[in-house]
């Protein structure tokens, strides 16, 4: 069962995603896109009323290992799309894509061996692990990157050498003609933020961007009074280059794109916040869900 007191290990979230599709057939699909290094299984559910070539929402969360308040908001999203009969307009002419856990190598050691492991599992000759949020092939080992293996920001050897951001970068841009939102989810900060990492330079879009985030930042701000801040990566927070939402952007062509930090204030969170954080993330879900079919 789907819990949301607790913090779920990975055998634990398959099950649940599993089981969703078992017994609504006619709308969840769960599929495997591929294998984490240490060949865990990676999920990516899909809620969808049928048809092809639909408006796709695209979310990849736990990209980061032990950003822990991230799967249960996940799962909270795709809970309440499936579960609540009132929530079924909202995948009606959208397709919902997410990929609740995308490294779930890390996700498990980070429960089972060092509780602030972020990267991926793959060996280095020294450290273990490369940042899957800096390995995408946009400005690669660019500003706020590291080439060093042994740093929480190390970039990879190779753009995409990440199992894990292979399988993101495959079903992205299988399905890019059809996502027109793009979701990292993460944590930590309250922060709502769109390209770019590596430059100040604002997208062509930016007002469009800050817009929607808007939207995004007064719904969350409606339920418990959490502020959001939305604003470019590099302005907001600092210097980030391969990040997965820039290249989904600047690499996929995706116009709208985000990284959301969730709004917590350590990696190591008290289960009793999990219930708050996912019932307001969930509102700015549907605030930019809403706003997409105004969309050419
Ligand atoms: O540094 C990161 O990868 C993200 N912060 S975290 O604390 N979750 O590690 C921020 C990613 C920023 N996104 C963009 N550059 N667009
Ligand atoms: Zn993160």
């Amino acid at each position: 069962e789907v819990s949301f007191t607790e913090f779920m290990r990975y055998d634990d979230i398959v099950a649940y995603l599993e089981r969703l599709a078992e017994e609504n057939p006619s709308f969840v699909t769960t599929e495997v896109v591929g294998r984490s290094f240490e060949g865990r299984d990676i999920y990516l559910v899909k809620i969808s009323s049928g048809g092809s070539n639909k408006t796709t929402i695209f979310a990849e969360g736990t990209i980061h290992a032990r950003e822990w308040i991230v799967p249960p908001v996940a799962l909270y999203v795709i809970n309440q799309l499936v579960e609540d009969a009132n929530n079924s307009y909202m995948y009606q002419d959208i397709d919902w894509a997410i990929i609740p856990v995308a490294n779930p190598d890390g996700y498990e050691f980070s429960h089972y061996d060092a509780r602030l492991w972020r990267k991926t599992r793959t060996p280095g000759t020294i450290c273990h692990g490369t940042d899957p949020n800096r390995n995408f092939d946009f400005n690669w080992r660019g500003i706020g990157a590291s080439s060093w293996q042994c740093d929480e920001t190390y970039a990879g050897h190779a753009p995409f050498s990440e199992p894990e951001t292979q399988i993101i970068r495959d079903y992205v841009l299988e399905h890019k003609d059809d996502i027109k939102l793009y979701l990292a989810i993460h944590s930590y900060g309250q922060w709502l933020l769109h390209p770019w990492g590596h430059t100040l330079e604002e997208p062509e879009n930016v007002a469009e961007l800050k817009e929607l985030g808007a939207l995004f930042a007064d719904a969350i701000y409606a339920v418990n009074g959490t502020e959001y801040v939305v604003g470019s990566t590099a302005d907001v927070l600092y210097y980030a280059s391969g990040v997965g939402n820039d290249w989904a952007a600047g690499g996929a062509g995706i116009d709208l794109s985000y990284t959301i930090e969730l709004p917590i204030n350590s990696f190591i969170v008290d289960p009793e916040r999990i219930v708050p954080i996912v019932e307001e993330t969930w509102e700015g879900f549907k605030a930019l869900h809403d706003y997409i079919p105004g969309l050419v």
